[in-house]
């Protein structure tokens, strides 16, 4: 695994880092006081202990740039531009919320202004979703990376594997960030992957990932600016996996009394914000006079958010009726941008090959016993080694005459996007 390159952080970075991190966690704070007054309506998650990854990774991403946050990822929303009122009221299923009170927690989105893609509750699904809309950003020419988060229970699901296989043969401008936080509900990780590192995941899919430690916020941060930058770059998806615990119950309804005491002392001493400020008063990034003046700016913004939060009303009853089917033109805004010529989404133009060979790909018994083309249409592997079998040989004269030129292309000059990235 590679190690992040290190370069010198600015001290604003730093205080934004910080400033983040404390918002997330006054956030949820104030939403945890709102759920015990009975004001939030459905269940309300906490991301405490674990507000470095979301903030960390989530301002590696440029506002160009796309994300689908989970249940845990408040900090992301926040550090993307979204203010807490929308948070709050979302919660609170008020009609001034993103969804006008039709749904709860963190389902809302933003396609049009802050490119959020809005979560769904089914585990791993947002890693397809979100490897299509870095594709499509690719076919766009807008230079994108999308980004989406995962649990360790998530990463045993179906569509995860699914998603980074597709992502990865894609090469998708794509960063999973995979939260190992030790727990899901109430599953220990070990009892449910016979792994240490859930970043191995990634090598079936041949691609790139990290380890990171998720309370270290300037760790994340780096790790995942470099991860950005390479899937920006066209070096395909990569995979983080932020090492960390998750120090509530699943929501607010479990105690976790089965988590282990010890293993909880532990993270308890490992707080992110804790160790953050620690290492900002000794590196003297930060004084009490900055740290009283983010505190007051901290609390006469929520303060305000909160009041118009509980001061919002509900949905009228009748609009429980309206918004439930798509009804065309009056519904939304966004429809399929089909507007480039092919000669810009494909290769030379575009930024990756469709077609490459993997070595010893198909080498055995019975096989042609060269490397193997692993999409249809490469004839350059076909042209590059003798055809043992007349159907190889037919195949391969039919594709070339069926004009694929992208792999025509790729044999003249002899050399496959892999070979070229090693
Ligand atoms: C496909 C699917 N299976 C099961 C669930 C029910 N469920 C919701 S959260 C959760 C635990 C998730 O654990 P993890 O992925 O580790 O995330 P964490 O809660 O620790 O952040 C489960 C089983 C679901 N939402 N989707
Ligand atoms: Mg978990």
């Amino acid at each position: 695994m590679p190690e992040p390159r290190k370069k010198p952080l600015s001290r604003q970075l730093h205080l934004d880092l910080y400033y983040y991190m404390r918002l997330n966690r006054e956030v949820e704070d104030t939403m945890t006081r709102l759920f015990r007054q009975n004001k939030i309506v459905g269940g309300l998650y906490s991301s405490l202990g674990q507000e470095a990854i979301s903030v960390g990774t989530a301002y590696a991403l440029e506002k160009r740039d796309w994300m689908a946050p989970m249940i845990r990822n408040i900090g992301a929303l926040l550090v993307k531009g979204v203010p807490p009122r929308d948070i709050f009221t979302q919660h609170m299923a008020k009609y001034t919320s993103p969804t006008q009170g039709k749904d709860g927690t963190s389902h809302f989105g933003d396609l049009e202004n802050l490119h959020i893609v809005s979560p769904i509750s089914m585990l791993g699904d947002l890693i397809p979703v979100m490897a299509g809309v870095a594709i499509a950003g690719r076919y766009l020419g807008q230079k994108i990376v999308a980004m989406t988060w995962i649990g360790d229970g998530g990463s045993s699901t179906g569509v995860f594997h699914e998603g980074l296989n597709f992502a990865a043969t894609q090469r998708a401008p794509f960063v999973l960030i995979l939260e190992n936080n030790l727990w899901a509900y109430s599953t220990p990780v070990r009892r449910q992957v016979p792994i240490e590192n859930l970043a191995d995941r990634a090598k079936a899919y041949g691609i790139e990932s990290y380890i990171v430690d998720g309370n270290d916020v300037v760790a994340v941060y780096t790790t995942a600016k470099e991860a950005v930058e390479r899937a920006r770059a066209g070096e395909g998806p990569i995979l983080i996996e932020a090492k960390t615990f998750r120090r509530r119950g699943h929501a607010q309804h479990d105690p976790a009394e089965y988590v282990p005491k010890e293993q909880r002392e532990f993270w308890e001493k490992r707080d992110p914000i804790t160790l953050y400020e620690a290492f900002l008063l000794k590196e003297k990034l930060l004084d009490a006079k900055s740290k009283n003046e983010i505190e007051d700016r901290m609390s006469a913004l929520l303060e305000k958010e909160r009041e118009f939060a509980e001061n919002s009303p509900m949905p009228p009853p009748e609009f429980v009726r309206q918004g439930v089917y798509c009804t065309g033109d009056d519904c939304h805004k966004i429809g399929p941008k089909w507007e480039r010529p092919i000669a810009e989404v494909t290769p030379p133009k575009c930024s990756v090959e469709p077609v490459w060979t993997v070595e010893g790909f198909g080498r055995g018994k019975s096989s042609s016993r060269g490397d193997a083309p692993i999409h249809f249409g490469d004839v350059s592997s076909f042209a590059e080694k003798p055809a043992h079998t007349a159907s190889a040989k037919t195949q391969a004269k039919g594709l070339a005459k069926k004009s694929v030129k992208p792999a025509a292309k790729s044999a003249v000059r002899g050399k496959t996007p892999q070979k070229a990235r090693r």
